[in-house]
């Protein structure tokens, strides 16, 4: 990548909170990526879920296991691909930590949106250097592909979607405001999308509105998403303990404000790289 390209990437990732990096992962990379997401497939973590159960297709997601950070497959994605190193580029800081990985698997037939929503509300952690790459092994058109309201980082923090599939907009918790019904109202947002192809990736800051357009008949999503941070992350009480990431004394060893560290995430700047 050149200077000019690296330079609006950070301008980018600082002012509309999302990225898309076409051809990031080169054909080895991307196998990388594919075998960490089939041992998720494979090895269900406790937070593993069918969101929306009854409907045509099939919505099926994970997030956080926490043997993944120690599994081959995802070390060796981790170290062996240029992810963390375009992340830390981005921040322009060469320290970087694996936080958790999340996967979405989406087929069959008429599946359901990913609400909108923003991660933030649900992570234990805040700061700007914090980012979500989304990877995806089947192309998506932009109409289907993950959408932003860009610069929506810089904004409100709402309370984050329950996944009701009555109500998108029903909070998870008590106390933020209550999310926007963004689908009802799509063009008072300044809403970014990308088509995106095997090899590609997306890179948004976890505090950006977002939400994933369904599959349709015939059609299919692999999604793998890891998530990092950096230096300037610090822990932050979230109401119960925020759903994200599910670390093992994590909170009992973590202090408000304080920078938001633990053994079990991998510090990719010293190993990594
Ligand atoms: O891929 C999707 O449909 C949703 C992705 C998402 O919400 C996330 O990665 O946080």
């Amino acid at each position: 990548m050149n200077r000019d390209d690296l330079r609006e990437l950070r301008r980018a990732y600082r002012d509309d909170g999302a990225v898309h990096v076409a051809g990031l992962l080169d054909p080895a990379a991307l196998d990388l990526a594919e075998a960490a997401f089939r041992w998720s497939l494979a090895n269900p973590g406790p937070a593993s879920s069918r969101p929306f159960d009854g409907i045509d297709g099939s919505f099926y997601q994970d997030l956080c296991n926490p043997e993944a950070p120690k599994n081959t497959e995802y070390q060796a994605l981790l170290t062996g691909s240029p992810l963390a190193e375009v992340v830390s580029a981005i921040w322009d800081d060469p320290q970087i930590w694996f936080m958790y990985e999340q996967v979405f698997l989406k087929e069959g037939g008429e599946s359901r949106r990913t609400p909108w929503h923003q991660d933030a509300p649900y992570l234990s952690v805040e700061g700007e250097q914090l980012a979500v790459v989304w990877i995806t092994f089947d192309h998506v058109d932009a109409a289907d592909s993950l959408e932003f309201v860009r610069g929506s980082h810089r904004s409100t923090l709402f309370n984050t979607s329950a996944f009701d599939a009555a109500d998108e907009t029903a909070p998870l918790y008590e106390g933020l405001p209550r999310l926007p019904d963004i689908e009802a109202d799509r063009s008072n947002f300044d809403i970014i999308s990308w088509a995106v192809e095997p090899g590609d990736v997306l890179i948004f800051h976890p505090a950006m509105l977002h939400g994933g357009a369904p599959t349709h008949t015939g059609g299919r999503r692999r999604t793998l998403t890891l998530r990092f941070f950096g230096r300037d992350a610090v822990y932050v009480e979230r109401p119960g303990n925020g759903v994200a990431p599910m670390v093992e004394g994590l909170h009992e060893s973590s202090v408000p404000g304080l920078p938001f560290r633990h053994d079990a995430f991998p510090d990719l700047a010293r190993t990594g790289r």
